[in-house]
């Protein structure tokens, strides 16, 4: 008899992963609540043959929940994620809200699972607990960095994101294509999510810009990989953008390490590593791209390359590719969960 579910913003991109994913993996959930605010309660879905009625988010809504995915902004986790602890629910927050709270758990399961490891659903004796899923980009990008980092210890990272329009949410998608038609039709595109017209065209992400010049979204990166590698020593810079792709992200990352580290090792490390997928051909010049990795669960890694810029071999470039609502949220959450059972 496994865990009781729930899922706190289903009706949203990542929430409508999040069934995806626990279905696709089987997840051994004993019965599923299904949450969202006001405006979809009493909607009816149909999820693994049964109907389910989507009901309203309430505090009581946690009473006998063993785990609670949240994906439904930062306010409703702020509000409802202490609630859901101390109701005895595990949460696992999808959004930035509690990321950086020290004692908060922070994990990328093939990364920093000993981060999570003192918390368990057996034998919890009724305590909650927060566990936070790291941003998108920081999934995609640590995924294939830390094989690397673990092997040569990288001291400097830096990282151009393209960005995908599911990181806004399925609205901006539905804009991307809208105004893809528009245009198309030579028609004005109508921007609603975004101040400036998106398709066929691409601009620095949408994130809140900070006094030091960089956005909330190049810090997240920043502050992230230094929580989850525990290397507040690590260098990171981060150039964020938002581009015409429907639901992967892509990200180049340039990394000098402290100990030599060549293309081929390289290579075969990120062959090695669990939930990365190696696209590295020359010849063909075939390398990952966002359709080959969208609604798929690895990350895939290429143009495995020495940093001419460095001696010694002491740095590599690298690109990688992920789904952001999947192994960016929904996949990263619920494998979270099952590290709980
Ligand atoms: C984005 N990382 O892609 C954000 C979504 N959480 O905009």
């Amino acid at each position: 008899d496994g865990p009781s579910v729930a899922v706190v913003g289903v009706t949203g991109a990542v929430g409508q992963e999040f069934l995806r994913v626990l279905s696709d993996r089987n997840f051994p959930y004993r019965n599923i609540r299904l949450l969202a605010s006001r405006r979809s309660a009493g909607k009816r879905l149909t999820f693994e043959d049964r109907e389910y009625t989507i009901e309203e988010l309430r505090p009581e809504s946690f009473e006998g929940i063993d785990i609670a995915l949240f994906s439904a902004g930062g306010s409703i986790s702020k509000e409802f994620g202490p609630v859901a602890v101390e109701r005895g629910s595990i949460v696992v927050d999808n959004s930035s809200a509690f990321r950086m709270v020290p004692e908060v758990p922070l994990v990328i399961p093939e990364v920093n699972p000993e981060a999570m490891a003192h918390i368990k659903l057996k034998g919890r004796s009724g305590k909650g607990a927060l566990i936070a899923n790291p941003n998108c980009s920081t999934i995609i990008c640590l995924m294939a960095a830390t094989p690397l980092h673990r092997h040569a210890k990288v001291v400097r990272m830096v990282v151009s994101t393209y960005q995908a329009a599911s990181g806004a949410g399925a609205a901006a998608m539905e804009e991307l294509l809208q105004q893809t038609h528009e245009v198309l039709d030579g028609k004005q595109p109508t921007c609603k999510i975004f101040n400036q017209q998106y398709a066929f065209n691409l601009f620095s992400h949408n994130a809140a810009v900070l006094s030091n010049g960089y956005n909330e979204e190049e810090m997240k990166l920043v502050k992230e990989t230094r929580k989850i590698w525990n290397d507040m020593d690590v260098k990171v810079t981060a150039t964020c953008i938002r581009v015409p792709v429907m639901r992967a992200h892509a990200e180049s990352v340039n990394l000098q390490f402290e100990k030599p580290l060549d293309e081929d090792t390289a290579r075969c490390i990120l062959e090695g590593a669990a939930g990365v997928a190696v696209i590295d051909d020359r010849e063909s010049n075939h390398f990952p791209t966002p359709l080959d990795v969208s609604n798929k669960d690895d990350v895939a890694v290429g143009r495995i390359r020495q940093d001419l810029s460095q001696d010694g071999n002491l740095g590599l470039d690298i690109f990688v590719c992920g789904d952001q609502i999947r192994k960016g949220a929904a996949l990263n959450a619920i494998q979270i969960a099952e590290k709980l059972l």
